[in-house]
C-alpha cells in the first residue's frame, strides 16, 4: 500500500520537474528574488500598516506630541463643513460667495483620491477645473477668464447665480496588445452649461485636475532640491528621450520663484500655499496669502457677509497644512512575494523608474518626523511630455500644456479601498491601473511600449507589483 502511494507521488513529482524544466524556456537560471531593506517602509518611520477604509488617514507614528495636537485641529478643519456667514461656529464661516465643496474631505474623502462625476450634477467628488487664457501674468501665472476667474465653480451660497454646470461625456478609443488582446480607453470632452455670467472666453483654456490621495505629502517637500535637479535632464543628454524638467513657480509668501512640488503640474511650492488655494478657489475661504474672495462679475462681495479678513485664520491655516504634510504612507503588502518581486524586475525592466523614481532621502525639514527618511514615492516630483491624448493645453508656470508631474504611485493599490474606485490620471479618466499605463505617451512612448510588448502573465505582474505599493 505504502509502496504504491511512494511510487504514486515519486510519478507526480517527476511530472512536474519535467513541467517546470519545460516552461523554463528563457536562459536565465530560477533565482529567488528578495526584497530590499525595510523595503516594505514606504514612508520610512512614518509609514502606518493598515489595510482598512481608513489607510490614508493616519497621523505618522513618528510625530511629536505637539504637533499631534496640530494634527487633531487640522483633521477637524479639513473634514468638517464650512458654513456661510454670519455663524455661530465663526472658525469654520465664510464658505463662498462661489465654492465647489463645503470640506476639503468632500473632495479627498477619506484623505483618498476624487474621481470625475458619475452622472450630470452630481457635486463634490474631486474633480475640479482650471480656466485661463494664453498669456501670464506679472508673476508667471496664469491669466483667469474674464468672467470666470481661475477655476469653475459649481457651487454657490443662497441669493446669488451659480456660475453653471458641466456636463462630461467619454468617446471610446481602442488599443491593441501585439498579442492582440484589446481594451477599450475613455477620452473625456467636457462642457459647460446653464452659464449665468456670459459666455467662457473664445480662447478659454480648460484644465481638468482630480483630487490626490493626501499620504506623505511633507516627506515630498522633505526632499531636498538637489536631489530633485539630480533627476533632471532637460535636454534629454543621455538621449533616452526622457528629460524631466523641474517647474519653477511663484511662492507668495516669500515673493520669489521656488522649484514647484505639488498639483498634477507641480504648480504649487509648498503645502501652506497648496492648502491656502484650496481654501480659496476650491471652498471661497480667504486667507492671508489669498485675501480676496472670488467675486463672480456684477456682484459686489462687499455687501456679502463674510466670515472674517482674513476667514480663515494663520494658525489654522498652519494646522490644516501641518495636517497636510503629516499624513501617514501605507506600508507595502505582499512585497516579499515572489509574483511581485517579478512585477517589481519588469516595472524596472520597463523603464517606467526613470520618471516613477523608486527610492530617496529626505533632507532637513521644520518637521523633525519628516527628516532623513529613506523614502519610496515612486516619483521624480519633475514634468513630462505625456503627449497629445494627455494634453490639457494649458500651460503653467514653466509646464507645457503637454506636461504633467510624475504623480507618487505609493499607496495606489488602496484607493479602491478607501475611495471604492480605481480611476486614475489627473482627470480620472483610466478605470484601471492597466488603462493609466495605456494613456502613457510622448517621452513615456518607449516604455509603454516595453509594458505592451511583455506577455499577459508578465502584465498581470506587474500590476499587481503597482497594486502592492
Ligand atoms: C473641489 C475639490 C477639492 C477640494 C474641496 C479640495 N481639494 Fe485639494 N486638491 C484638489 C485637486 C483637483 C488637486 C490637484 C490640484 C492641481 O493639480 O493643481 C488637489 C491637490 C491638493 C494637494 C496637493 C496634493 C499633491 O499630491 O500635490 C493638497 C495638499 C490639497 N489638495 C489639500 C487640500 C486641502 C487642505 C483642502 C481644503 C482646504 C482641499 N485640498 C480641498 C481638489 C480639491
Ligand atoms: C516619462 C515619464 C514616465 C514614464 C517613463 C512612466 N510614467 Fe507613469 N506617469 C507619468 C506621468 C507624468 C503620469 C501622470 C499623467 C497624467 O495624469 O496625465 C503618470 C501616471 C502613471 C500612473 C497613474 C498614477 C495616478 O496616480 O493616477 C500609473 C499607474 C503609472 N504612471 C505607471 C507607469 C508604468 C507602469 C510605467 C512603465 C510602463 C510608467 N508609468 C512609465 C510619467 C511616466
Ligand atoms: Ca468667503
Ligand atoms: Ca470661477
Ligand atoms: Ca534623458
Amino acid at each position: 500500500m505504502l509502496h504504491k502511494f511512494l511510487l504514486k507521488y515519486i510519478l507526480l513529482f517527476s511530472i512536474l520537474l519535467l513541467l517546470a524544466s519545460c516552461n523554463n524556456d528563457d536562459d536565465s537560471d530560477y533565482v529567488i528574488l528578495t526584497p530590499e531593506k525595510n523595503e516594505a517602509f514606504s514612508g520610512g518611520e512614518t509609514t502606518v500598516f493598515d489595510v482598512s477604509q481608513n489607510a490614508f488617514g493616519f497621523q505618522a507614528p513618528n510625530l511629536d506630541e505637539e504637533n499631534g495636537l496640530f494634527f487633531f485641529t487640522g483633521n477637524s478643519l479639513f473634514n468638517q463643513n464650512w458654513v456661510t456667514a454670519p455663524a455661530s461656529t465663526t472658525a469654520r464661516d465664510g464658505l463662498g460667495p462661489l465654492f465647489n465643496s463645503r470640506s476639503c474631505s468632500g473632495c479627498h474623502f477619506k484623505d483618498g483620491r476624487g474621481r470625475a462625476p458619475k452622472f450630470d450634477g452630481e457635486k463634490s467628488t474631486g474633480l475640479l477645473f482650471r480656466l485661463s487664457i494664453p498669456g501670464t501674468n506679472t508673476v508667471g501665472g496664469n491669466l483667469p477668464d474674464p468672467n470666470y476667474g481661475g477655476q469653475f465653480q459649481d457651487g454657490v451660497i443662497p441669493g446669488i447665480l451659480v456660475e453653471g454646470d458641466i456636463k462630461i461625456t467619454y468617446e471610446p478609443i481602442e488599443v491593441t496588445y501585439p498579442d492582440g488582446t484589446s481594451v477599450a480607453l475613455q477620452k473625456p470632452n467636457y462642457s459647460f452649461i446653464n452659464l449665468n455670467y456670459g459666455p467662457l472666453a473664445a480662447n478659454v483654456q480648460i484644465s481638468p485636475r482630480v483630487a490626490n490621495q493626501m499620504i506623505g505629502l511633507g516627506l515630498l517637500d522633505a526632499v531636498p532640491e538637489s536631489t530633485l535637479l539630480s533627476f533632471a535632464d532637460e535636454t534629454d543628454s543621455n538621449k533616452d528621450g526622457i528629460s524631466g524638467k523641474p517647474n519653477y513657480v511663484y511662492d507668495i509668501e516669500t515673493q520669489s520663484v521656488k522649484i514647484g512640488r505639488f498639483g498634477w503640474k507641480s504648480n504649487q511650492p509648498n503645502l501652506k500655499q497648496q492648502v491656502a488655494g484650496a481654501f480659496s478657489g476650491d471652498m471661497g475661504i480667504s486667507s492671508s496669502l489669498f485675501p480676496d474672495e472670488n467675486c463672480p462679475p456684477g456682484v459686489d462681495c462687499n455687501t456679502i457677509a463674510n466670515g472674517g479678513t482674513p476667514e480663515i485664520t494663520d494658525e489654522n491655516l498652519d494646522k490644516v497644512a501641518l495636517y497636510s504634510s503629516t499624513l501617514a504612507v501605507p506600508g507595502r503588502r505582499d512585497h516579499d512575494k515572489q509574483e511581485i518581486l517579478e512585477g517589481k524586475q519588469l516595472f524596472e525592466k520597463s523603464n517606467c523608474v526613470a520618471c516613477h523614481i523608486p527610492v530617496m532621502n529626505t533632507g532637513t525639514h521644520t518637521i523633525k518626523a519628516l527628516e532623513n527618511q529613506t523614502i519610496r514615492p515612486y516619483t521624480d516630483l519633475l514634468l513630462h511630455d505625456m503627449g497629445d491624448g494627455l494634453a490639457d493645453n494649458t500651460p503653467d508656470f514653466k509646464a507645457t500644456g503637454k506636461e504633467w508631474r510624475t504623480p507618487p504611485l505609493w499607496g495606489i493599490g488602496l484607493i479602491e479601498t478607501v475611495n471604492n474606485h480605481t480611476n486614475l490620471l489627473h482627470d480620472g479618466r483610466a478605470r484601471t491601473i492597466e488603462e493609466a499605463i495605456l494613456w502613457h505617451d510622448g517621452e513615456a512612448t518607449a516604455s509603454k511600449k516595453e509594458f505592451m510588448n511583455l506577455a499577459e502573465a508578465d502584465r498581470t505582474k506587474l500590476i499587481d507589483f503597482i497594486k502592492s505599493l
